[in-house]
């Protein structure tokens, strides 16, 4: 068969494409499962001609991914193949189909694939190569000849991450050079791990991954690392650094078979807290950016998004990675309620600790959260283009114009001496750099964030 894996594109306005494109991992995950098929991967991030790719390809079945933002763009897109030719057989997957099924259950899907993706597509291939019935393909929803969607019975157990084949990146070396990680381009994302075992409210993977955790073996860790071309590597693991024992084996590999290259990741700061010694070994084979859940500066939001975590740990947290000279990218969220001083103190904190990059993001009960089922009837807006984190779904505090600029101001930097140090100290070039100053003049414009807001620009309605 030939299978068309689509990437959506979500490049208007503000968003967080100006801060990260990475390639599709899922898409090269899922294509690594059906071998004997011919597959290709059209990225609409960079390339929207999905006309071209029908016509020259013909495939016989189209596969689309989708987060919450990206969910019109994803029915567009079926709409679209459908038109084309009905003949072609489409499924969509990833986070937002899992967690919100029912937004597929449209003419222009014929089914909704529902958790991780490895097992159950190539089992749907299967079926659908053989003209076989869908009954018995695992964790799928699909259009029966009513119209309406069936339910398949979910499986248990999970996915041994140790005999995984290697993402297809193959199927996306064309793109590659596009591909960042916030100054790093161009990047290769690794996942070593799944799930979290911390139940923040206002995050879906938990809930996606139904509690359960899961980790990819060093060895096989070592394998997939071995393969990739690029300078730079990023972890897209949720919480690398949490399974010590492993990631210390997983350096020591690194180190043994020689291989430099510079690493990224997403850590908590317990777990740098608990093993600073293990950010020592770390960056002695490579590391140099962490992405840190900061969250906020003060216990008061910790505690509000149960974080399990305190100020006092963030800032011993801060300390190591700083001592060790590795950069932090700290994430915070911005609370609508929030007032004026609340902002001011978050800026002060941000300089304070001399955090040179820096994330906000306007908390957002996103669907499958428990945020989202707590505060539900306070929605301003079920446009899912507005839940992308960067505009206020829920009431603020503040006049919103207010609000905005006052997040906008988040991201406005007055000194950029401090990254002027960073390509002295070799840790960044002066390329990134012009890059990461356009990134952060682009997001400190208030005006920008209005266009897509509930109230201001008008996208109260539900869809
Ligand atoms: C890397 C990453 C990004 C990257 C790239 C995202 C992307 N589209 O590739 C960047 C930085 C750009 C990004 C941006 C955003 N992200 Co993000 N991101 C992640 C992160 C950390 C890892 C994703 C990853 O690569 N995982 C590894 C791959 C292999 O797993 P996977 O993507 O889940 O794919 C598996 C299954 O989902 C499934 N699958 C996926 N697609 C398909 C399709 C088919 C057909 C099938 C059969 C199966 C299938 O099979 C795959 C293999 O098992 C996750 C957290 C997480 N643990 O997942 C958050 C996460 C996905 N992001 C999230 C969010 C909220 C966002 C943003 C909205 C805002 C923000 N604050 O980050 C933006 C939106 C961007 C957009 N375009 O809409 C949420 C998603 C919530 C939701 N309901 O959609 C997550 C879960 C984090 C969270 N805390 O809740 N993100
Ligand atoms: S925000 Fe991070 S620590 Fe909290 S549940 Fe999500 S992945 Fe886990």
């Amino acid at each position: 068969m030939r299978l068309l894996l689509v990437q959506p594109n979500l490049s208007e306005g503000i968003g967080f494409h100006l801060a990260a494109s990475p390639e599709p991992l899922h898409l090269e995950m899922i294509a690594a499962t059906v071998p004997e098929h011919e597959v290709r991967i059209l990225d609409m991030r960079l390339d929207r001609d999905l006309e071209s790719a029908l016509t020259s390809f013909q495939p016989q079945m189209v596969a689309i991914t989708t987060l919450t933002p990206e969910v019109y763009t994803a029915q567009n897109v079926l709409q679209q193949v459908k038109e084309f030719s009905s003949e072609i057989f489409t499924v969509v997957g990833g986070h937002h189909a899992t967690l919100l099924p029912q937004d597929f259950f449209l003419p222009q899907v014929d089914a909704v694939a529902i958790g991780e993706g490895e097992i159950m597509f190539q089992e749907l291939v299967r079926a659908v190569a053989d003209r076989r019935g869908l009954e018995g393909v695992p964790n799928l929803v699909w259009q029966g000849g009513d119209g309406a969607f069936i339910r398949n019975h979910r499986a248990e157990g999970r996915i041994d991450l140790g005999r995984l084949p290697m993402p297809r990146r193959d199927l996306t070396e064309s793109y590659r050079n596009e591909y960042f990680f916030l100054f790093d381009k161009p990047d290769t994302s690794v996942a070593t791990s799944r799930g979290c075992p911390f139940r923040c409210n206002f995050c879906s993977v938990h809930e996606f991954y139904r509690g359960a955790t899961n980790q990819m073996p060093p060895q096989r860790v070592l394998a997939e690392i071995s393969t990739v071309s690029t300078d730079h590597i990023t972890f897209v693991d949720d919480n690398f650094l949490v399974n010590h024992d492993r990631e210390n084996t997983i350096a020591d590999m690194i180190k043994a078979e020689g291989i430099r290259k510079r690493y990224s990741m997403e850590c908590r700061t317990d777990s740098i807290v608990r093993h600073p010694e293990l950010v020592t070994k770390w960056v002695d084979v490579g590391l140099y950016a962490v992405l840190l859940g900061l969250e906020g500066g003060s216990d008061k939001i910790l505690k509000s998004v149960k974080k399990s975590a305190n100020v006092d740990t963030n800032n011993r947290a801060i300390k190591i990675l700083q001592d060790h000279g590795v950069i932090i990218w700290g994430a915070f969220l911005v609370d609508p309620d929030w007032t004026a001083d609340d902002f001011e103190r978050l800026r002060d904190y941000v300089h304070e600790k001399k955090i040179t990059h820096t994330q906000f993001t306007i908390l957002t009960p996103l669907p499958g959260t428990q945020l989202y089922r707590d505060r539900y009837h306070e929605l301003l807006t079920r446009d899912y283009s507005c839940f992308d984190t960067l505009h206020a779904v829920l009431p603020t505090r503040l006049p919103r114009e207010e609000f905005y600029r006052h997040f906008a101001n988040l991201y406005h930097q007055s000194d950029i001496g401090p990254y002027y140090d960073l390509v002295q100290a070799g840790k960044m070039t002066i390329q990134n750099c012009k890059q990461g100053k356009a990134m952060l003049d682009a997001a400190a414009d208030w005006e920008r964030y209005t266009e897509k807001d509930p109230i201001l620009g008008g996208r109260s309605s539900c869809r």
